[in-house]
């Protein structure tokens, strides 16, 4: 079903009741579905991110519909999903769960000295379980209705499902992570799913993804680098310090760039830390480290992906913090407008 678009103006001002970017469209006629997960419970330094999809929602209606790059793009409709506030409530308690639990391991201990701390461990594991299994269910539906879909979180630990979903339609697949962090681990803090473990379970559990390039990392430990050098070029981590050390010695940007794509198969899902990013551009977000990457890098590569033919199979953005005046949200919605533009391009 098309939209009708003759009464919608992309020149005027966003009508507040329409939906993400002030487009007119609804879940039946936009080809690409945005959902939004509120989730965060093992986020173990400074929170907010659950409710960066309503913030992110809200300041989209500013973002300008006309990029010249992609004029067309978003004709083809995009669609957020309400916010489901059941998934925000089993967040906000669980979140609180995870806290007593990190707080008692964090004071030196033992997890199985304790049957309450057991049992609140054994819940927040069962949980996040239950969550990457909602993000599946709900991927695997819509991609069956022939929808593309990007997820908006949250924490990063909400990219699974989808990445499982898209493992059934794509038997290759790249993994383009955008991150300060290496989300290697192999159980963060006894948490199976936690956000700094959800490239290793990506990798250990869904062989489609053939490849893991991370782009930005600045900021992992000795486990996560053994893992790289011994995934056999399954994972290659341009680490921020290579890349900036390259371009001081004069190496281009856009040389970089090639060299990067050169290595991703024909499909490439991008999962996109913003705290991948300079913190000026996501100064809330939760674990926000020095260094990092312009908006503009990014979208040069981006572009380049593109143009080499290759495929955006589908998305996620996650880690971006809320603010008071709205400047986290503002750049998320920024980024989130430009990778459904990705997702939607003819090339
Ligand atoms: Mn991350």
């Amino acid at each position: 079903m098309i939209a009708d678009l003759s009464r919608f103006d992309p020149n005027g001002v966003s009508v507040a009741n329409n939906n993400v970017f002030g487009l007119p469209y609804n879940e039946e006629n936009a080809q690409l579905i945005v959902i939004p997960v509120p989730w965060e419970v093992t986020v173990s330094f400074r929170g907010g991110t659950a409710r960066a999809p309503e913030h992110i929602l809200k300041a989209s209606l500013q973002v300008d519909l006309f990029d010249s790059q992609f004029q067309n793009s978003w004709k083809k409709g995009v669609f957020m999903l309400p916010v489901d506030k059941k998934i925000l409530l089993k967040n906000d308690i669980l979140r609180k769960e995870n806290e007593l639990y990190l707080n008692f391991i964090n004071s030196g201990e033992k997890v199985e000295t304790n049957k309450f701390m057991c049992k609140t461990l054994k819940e927040v594991n069962e949980g996040c379980a239950w969550m990457n299994n909602w993000v599946y269910e709900n991927s695997k539906t819509l991609l069956s209705k022939g929808k593309q879909v990007g997820l908006l979180g949250g924490d990063h630990s909400i990219a699974f499902g989808l990445i499982k979903a898209l493992a059934e339609r794509h038997e290759d697949f790249g993994v383009l992570q955008i991150d300060a962090h290496c989300d290697l681990r192999k159980s963060y803090e006894g948490l199976d799913n936690s956000h700094g473990s959800i490239m290793y379970n990506v990798l250990e559990n869904i062989p489609q993804v053939s490849k893991l390039i991370q782009l930005g990392i600045r900021d992992y430990c000795e486990s996560e680098w053994q893992y790289i050098c011994d995934s056999g070029h399954r994972i290659v981590t341009y680490f921020e310090k290579e890349l900036k050390e390259r371009q001081f010695t004069g190496d281009t940007w856009s040389h970089i760039a090639d060299e990067i794509i050169n290595q991703l198969p024909q499909n490439v899902y991008i999962s996109y830390d913003v705290d991948g990013l300079d913190p000026k551009l996501c100064p809330h977000t939760g674990t926000p480290v020095p260094g990092g990457f312009e908006l503009e890098q990014l979208n040069f590569l981006f572009r380049k992906i593109l143009n080499s033919g290759r495929k955006i199979v589908g998305f996620d953005l996650s880690e971006t913090g809320i603010s008071s005046n709205g400047w986290d949200e503002n750049v998320g919605s920024r980024i989130l407008f430009k990778l459904s533009n990705l997702m939607l391009c003819d090339k």
